[in-house]
């Protein structure tokens, strides 16, 4: 609610940035502190916790001089984001005359950004005002973070897009006083247009109503109840820095100055000023439902997309569930099969032993049964030679009586029935030799199915 002393001429009107806990809206009252001229700035006053977090609110007062013969001030206030703290942010609007609504950009701040924007129109319509009387600048802050939505996403999906906007990285102040120059300008306008609307009597204070608020009080105590859940205060009154103002800065009253004087004027501005004719009002009007019924709509498929999720989370987590089980079971199926292949192994290998060692056994017999028939060879060898000998000295004899040729015949005939049993030897020694061959290929059978096993 602006307050107006016709008889100075001063304007003394209240800009509330609202938007959800962490969005920057403290940030951007310290980057206007530091950068606004010491002598358009007073103290800056943040009511916050110890870790930075407001509780109740921050306060900058802001006075922008002289402008075609009004003495202007802001009275800046930012309200705390934290979704417990409603009952100060309804409070702290009380008498806004225009709004900074201060979005997240991040994606994953969408839901908390439209539960903001839903409850500072709800909060509104409980202070007696409404959203379509006060003039809004839409700030999207955090547009350094990786994981931010496009700003046309941003504007689709909160039903933004017929708002001014600004783009920021309050941290860095950049988009900071840019925000603060378009609000302020906005602001001014439509107090001039409702000023001129309803003069009041020269001499006189005047509060202009469209948002109904405490006089002269930017906040006031928030209830009993709300109190309780607060952690405790820590009051911090920072004195303003004697830093260089910016250029853009130090030229914002001349622009509000301008913005007045000039006609016709840019737009969003000059749809401030049109705002008093009845077509425009209809169409604004028009506009608005349009833009509660995309809000409703967008509400409305945030809260199917919410369910969606939900249904499809258990889904995928019964799915892993089950998959899980699957893989167990699996396991326990390959475990039982790997240890039977290891029994049969082993009892393969333990069969292929003692083959082995019998093999061993009998080869150790043959090897000493070749080794007597070489002997027995070798004698037999001697002995036919001996024979030859024999033969070829009676050949050259005269010719003997039969009683020495029978002594001469015996050795022969001996030797004849040993050679026989050496025949009967070999074919023995030959049965061995293919018992063993038969032996080894069973073994080696045997071998081969337990390594394949
Ligand atoms: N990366 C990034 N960080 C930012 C930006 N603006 C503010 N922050 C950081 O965000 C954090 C919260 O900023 P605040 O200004 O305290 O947020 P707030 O909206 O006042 O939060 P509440 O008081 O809890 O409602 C701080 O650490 C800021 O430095 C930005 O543009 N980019
Ligand atoms: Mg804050």
């Amino acid at each position: 609610m602006v307050f107006y002393n016709a008889s100075t001429r001063e304007l003394t009107a209240k800009i509330v940035y609202y938007g959800p806990g962490l969005c920057g809206k403290t940030t951007n009252l310290q980057v206007l502190h530091r950068h606004l001229d010491p002598g358009t700035a007073g103290e800056l006053l943040a009511l916050s916790t110890e870790s930075d977090r407001t509780i109740y609110f921050d306060l900058l007062p802001v006075e922008l001089g002289d402008i075609k013969g009004y003495t202007i001030r802001f009275q800046l206030a930012t309200v705390p984001g934290q979704t417990a703290f409603n009952e100060t942010r309804r409070i702290v609007l009380k008498g806004a005359d225009g709004i900074v609504f201060v979005a997240d950009s991040q994606w994953t701040m969408l839901p908390k950004n439209l539960e903001s924007w839903q409850s500072l129109k709800e909060n509104l319509v409980e202070n007696g005002a409404a959203i379509e009387t006060i003039p809004v600048v839409i700030q999207y802050n955090k547009r350094d973070l990786p994981d931010i939505l496009s700003v046309d996403a941003m504007q689709e999906a909160l039903g933004f897009s017929s708002y001014p906007r600004v783009e920021a990285v309050a941290s860095e102040g950049r988009g900071v006083t840019e925000t603060f120059k378009l609000i302020s300008k906005l602001t001014f306008l439509d107090l001039l247009r409702r000023l001129q609307a309803r003069p009041p009597a020269e001499g006189a204070e005047a509060v202009v109503a469209g948002n109904p608020g405490a006089a002269g009080e930017p906040v006031a105590r928030p209830d009993e109840a709300e109190e309780e859940r607060r952690p405790p205060l820590t009051l911090v009154r920072s004195a303003p820095e004697a830093t260089e103002a910016e250029p853009e800065t130090e030229s914002a009253a001349a622009e509000l100055s301008a913005a007045a004087e000039s006609q016709p004027l840019e737009p969003p501005f000059a749809e401030a000023l049109e705002g008093v004719s009845p077509p425009a009002v209809a169409e604004l009007e028009e506009k608005i439902r349009t833009l509660e019924k995309r809000l409703e709509e967008q509400a409305g498929f945030l809260e199917a997309a919410a369910e969606t999720a939900v249904k499809a989370g258990a889904q995928i987590e019964e799915a892993k569930l089950s998959f899980a089980r699957d893989i167990a079971a699996l396991d326990r199926r390959h475990e039982d099969r790997v240890q039977t292949l290891e029994d049969r192994l082993a009892a393969e290998a333990s069969r292929g032993r003692s083959a082995e060692e019998t093999l061993v056994e009998e080869l150790g017999r043959m090897r000493e049964r070749v080794g007597r028939f070489d002997e027995q060879a070798a004698a037999l060898t001697r002995d036919l030679r001996e024979l030859e000998r024999a033969v070829s000295e009676k050949t050259a004899e005269p010719r003997q009586g039969p009683e020495e040729l029978k002594l001469q015949l015996a050795p022969l005939l001996e030797e004849q029935v040993r050679r026989e049993a050496d025949e009967s030897w070999t074919a023995e020694i030959e049965r061995l030799r293919q018992a063993l061959a038969e032996s080894l290929d069973d073994l080696s059978e045997r071998v081969r199915k337990a390594v394949r096993g």
